[in-house]
């Protein structure tokens, strides 16, 4: 009996020595009774009843309640703005890292921060929840001189450590603002001063940007990618593999897969991804749409296919393999299709995929859509996937067009319904939700949202775009292509996450925390400028493309260098 009762943990807790002093004492009176005179089998039945009745009782009561979810996982909060979270899944008492008491807890933050908060019942105390991050959007921090006539407490203005700002005139003095007239300050995170000032700032560590067309004439470019040739590799979506010169604009056709893919709606010659060691093996990856049974377009079904080519320079791309066949694809819609590729440093493949319009598929685990899927270079199924005999990494997502590997993380971006895109960190085995939950786990779609988080393995959003998000104009943004920069070429852009998005045409640059698994800042850039940004990629010298998707010879390749 004594071997169905954890002892271990620590005997700190009221009702667990009050268990000891009962067991003391039973097997005590056990003892006795049985030595004593063993007529007495009923009372050592009422005995044994009793302390079983006990240690089931003691079991339940000692055992920590679950951590409960923090929800929303981060707020992107003007300076001044509130923000309310929730803690989900606690039958007791919630209790915050802040020190504040209660299922829902309401901050308005002077500075960055990040919270969890524990469920207590009876006095038991589960471990903390997921952080939840809450981050002051501060707008205009890169201006390299800055004359600020407004009340500085009006304006969303944030000067890091680093950063300096000269006084021209006096202004009143805030309890958080350390300053002398004439001379470099010093401002701590959020401060706000109470009256007008001028102030002039220089701040360090800021390049402007500049940009430059590099070529013209691709119909709705997918994918590009800088190669270890120093070319930028590209991915037409009527199924057209290119490699364009970042220098001069020239344009190489590789290989002309048209009569093999199927290319409406959405659907085409998609992701692209180069083997790490191409020196040894100069192999190329690519993911496409065709009919069954071709020619292409056709009415037949529609799949898709993981195929690999091998390339000789300069031009030539042969020897197709098929690494992944029979991805379930939507010739009814033509749409959701996913597609960006990955090759970790570990040699594995992960490819993303869309839930091709047919929702419940992202939470079928026996389905290969709506997922983030882990194979080897030939395809093979890894053995320390989640599930044996199993490509399905993580379930849950819609039509993730995003996917990169940076510091031992991976991130995708995802087109969300008429809500809630999102940009996620992809951890093995987890649900990210789709259809059952949008975002974050906090009950924009319904009630039972929370509930499927807390049964459901659910990892919620790194960011989530929704009307209440200050980021968002429109109630989708429509992210595509990622990719990570960590280039002193752009010293701002340090440590983020580039992200291509198709609504409002902008690249949006989301900073990481030192961890690399919080979005600290976000930022546009480039807004309606150049038109639908599909994808980015960044080169070792910093220096970042970006393609627009437009058809008809009217897709492009932008450079963006630091002013020099
Ligand atoms: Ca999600
Ligand atoms: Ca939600």
């Amino acid at each position: 009996m004594l071997e169905v009762v954890d002892f271990s943990p620590h005997f700190a807790s009221p009702n667990k020595a009050i268990l000891l002093v009962f067991l003391s004492n039973y097997l005590f009176l056990n003892t006795y009774i049985s030595v004593q005179n063993k007529q007495h089998t009923h009372m050592k039945n009422l005995l044994t009843v009793c302390f079983c009745s006990f240690v089931a009782l003691s079991v339940w009561a000692n055992t920590p309640p679950k951590p409960p979810i923090v929800s929303p996982a981060s707020s992107f909060l003007t300076y001044g703005q509130s923000a309310t979270l929730t803690a989900l899944g606690c039958a007791g008492s919630v209790t915050w890292s802040n020190g504040q008491t209660g299922n829902s807890v309401n901050i308005t933050p002077k500075e960055d921060q990040k919270l969890t908060a524990t469920c207590t019942v009876a006095s038991e105390t589960s471990i903390a929840s997921n952080v939840a991050v809450v981050t002051i959007n501060w707008v205009n921090s890169c201006d390299t001189t800055q004359n600020l006539t407004a009340p500085l407490s009006n304006t969303a203005r944030k000067y890091e450590a680093k950063k300096h700002i000269t006084a021209t005139n006096s202004v009143a003095s805030d309890a958080s603002v350390r300053y002398n007239a004439g001379q470099s300050v010093t401002l701590n995170p959020g401060f706000q001063t109470n009256s007008g000032a001028v102030f002039k700032s220089h701040i360090e560590g800021c390049s402007n940007l500049s940009t430059r067309q590099v070529a013209t004439g691709l119909s709705s470019p997918w994918e590009i990618l800088w190669g270890p040739d120093s070319f930028i590799w590209n991915t037409e979506r009527r199924g057209i593999i290119n490699r364009i010169n970042p220098t001069t604009g020239s344009i190489t056709q590789l290989l002309d897969l048209t009569s093999q893919v199927s290319a409406l709606g959405e659907s085409g010659l998609l992701g692209m991804v180069l083997h790490p060691d191409f020196t040894t093996n100069p192999y190329v990856y690519v993911v496409f749409t065709y009919h069954v049974g071709g020619p292409q377009p056709s009415t037949a079904g529609m799949l898709q296919k993981v195929v690999r080519y091998s390339y000789t320079a300069p031009s030539t791309l042969n020897n197709a393999a098929v690494i992944l066949d029979n991805i379930p694809a939507n010739s009814q819609f033509n749409n959701h299709f996913g597609s960006r590729l990955v090759i970790t440093p570990d040699l594995k493949l992960f490819v993303s995929t869309g839930d091709i319009a047919n929702a419940p598929l992202s939470q079928n685990r026996a389905s290969l859509n709506g997922k983030i899927l882990r194979m080897n270079l030939d395809g093979s199924i890894p053995a320390d996937n989640p599930t044996a005999n199993s490509l399905v990494w993580t379930s849950g997502h819609r039509n993730p067009q995003g996917l990169v590997y940076a510091n031992g993380n991976l991130y995708s971006a995802e087109h969300g319904p008429n809500t809630d895109d999102e940009v996620n960190l992809i951890l093995k085995n987890r649900n990210y939700g789709w259809p059952n939950v949008f975002g974050h786990c906090d009950g924009n779609l319904g009630a039972g949202e929370a509930t499927f988080c807390v049964d459901s393995n659910v990892v919620q959003p790194l960011v989530s775009w929704f009307p209440s998000n200050p980021f968002t104009t429109t109630s989708t943004i429509a992210p595509s292509g990622m990719d990570y920069y960590n280039n002193n070429a752009i010293p701002q852009w340090k440590n983020s996450l580039l992200v291509a998005i198709l609504k409002n045409q902008r690249l949006m640059q989301l900073k990481l925390d030192e961890t690399g698994t919080y979005v600290v800042e976000m930022r546009d850039y480039f807004i309606n400028q150049f038109g639908r940004i599909r994808d980015i990629c960044v080169n070792p010298a910093g220096q970042v493309f970006v393609c627009i998707d437009a058809g008809g010879g009217s897709g492009k390749v932008i450079e963006i260098t630091p002013t020099p």
